[in-house]
């Protein structure tokens, strides 16, 4: 079974991100490269950016028809070991986001910070961004300012009027140093995981290769997936129902005893 190591764990809490040794089997990267581009198919009026809640099988309620096999790879073991070694024993998948960025016209993702996005309180996720496709600085690999997270501080994010996007709230200027960036470059099987308050973006995909990242999102049961609570302002750029979001408890128990572990989970037909 896939664990972090000691080292990756401290890293992680210290620098807000890791890249851990482990990573995904090439069989197992080429089966969800065929997988995305199925997904891409039956997605013809999505832009490839934005199939959010990509884990839902079928027509998902978010303008997106998912795909099964984005729900296997949320929930595999190791996967789910990894996150276990820096939010604890229990978890909770309540998201999964493709950002694939196709050659030449890839969107940029403006610096943010995922919790302005997310209602989750007390405010706590690791995402895991898992590389389908080679993602270099060339192609607009995930970019991360190291320690950002450290004050569990959200900042002021703005609204941009852009359809070239992949979110449309960017970090006010003057919060952070640019120059202390650094890019997450990963090959194909590979994964970073990040905390909910660190500050990142990536660039648009200009290059003629393509970049494509699975974001898994998990929480740990402490903390409540408040449906009511909308994001900031109702302008993200991403549609999203969290009222109709399902949550999967993979470990442990919902510790806060408040998660709705039943919403939005289709029930096979009765007869
Ligand atoms: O892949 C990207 O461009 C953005 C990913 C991101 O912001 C996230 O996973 O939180």
């Amino acid at each position: 079974m896939a664990h972090l190591s000691p080292h990756e764990i401290a890293h992680y809490h210290a620098e807000g991100w890791v890249i851990p040794q482990f990573c995904l089997p090439a069989t197992r990267v080429a089966q969800m490269r065929e997988a995305l581009d199925e997904l891409i198919r039956r997605n013809p009026g999505v832009r490839p950016e934005k199939l959010v809640s990509a884990h839902v099988e079928g027509d998902n309620g978010e303008g997106v028809r998912g795909s099964r096999r984005f729900l296997e790879l949320a929930v595999d073991p190791e996967i789910v070991e990894l996150v276990s070694g820096v939010i604890g024993e229990d978890v909770i998948l309540w998201g999964c986001h493709v950002f694939c960025k196709p050659a030449a016209e890839g969107y940029e993702t403006p610096w943010h910070q995922d919790g302005h996005y997310w209602p989750i309180r007390p405010l706590a996720n690791c995402t895991v961004w898992v590389a389908l496709e080679e993602s270099t600085a060339l192609n607009g690999c995930l970019r991360v300012i190291p320690r950002s997270h450290v004050a569990s501080a959200l900042h002021p994010h703005l609204h941009e009027d852009r359809n070239d996007l992949t979110l449309n709230q960017r970090m006010a200027a003057g919060s952070f140093d640019e120059a202390q960036a650094v890019d997450l470059e990963l090959q194909p099987g590979q994964m970073s995981l990040h905390d909910v308050y660190m500050i990142h973006g990536a660039k648009a995909n200009t290059s003629q290769k393509r970049r494509t990242g699975v974001a898994l999102r998990y929480m740990p049961s402490t903390s409540v997936f408040e449906r009511n609570l909308r994001p900031a302002d109702g302008k993200t750029g991403v549609a999203v129902n969290f009222a109709q979001r399902p949550l999967w408890l993979l470990k442990g128990v919902d510790r806060s005893g408040r998660n709705d572990l039943e919403v939005g989970h289709r029930r096979p037909a009765s007869d």
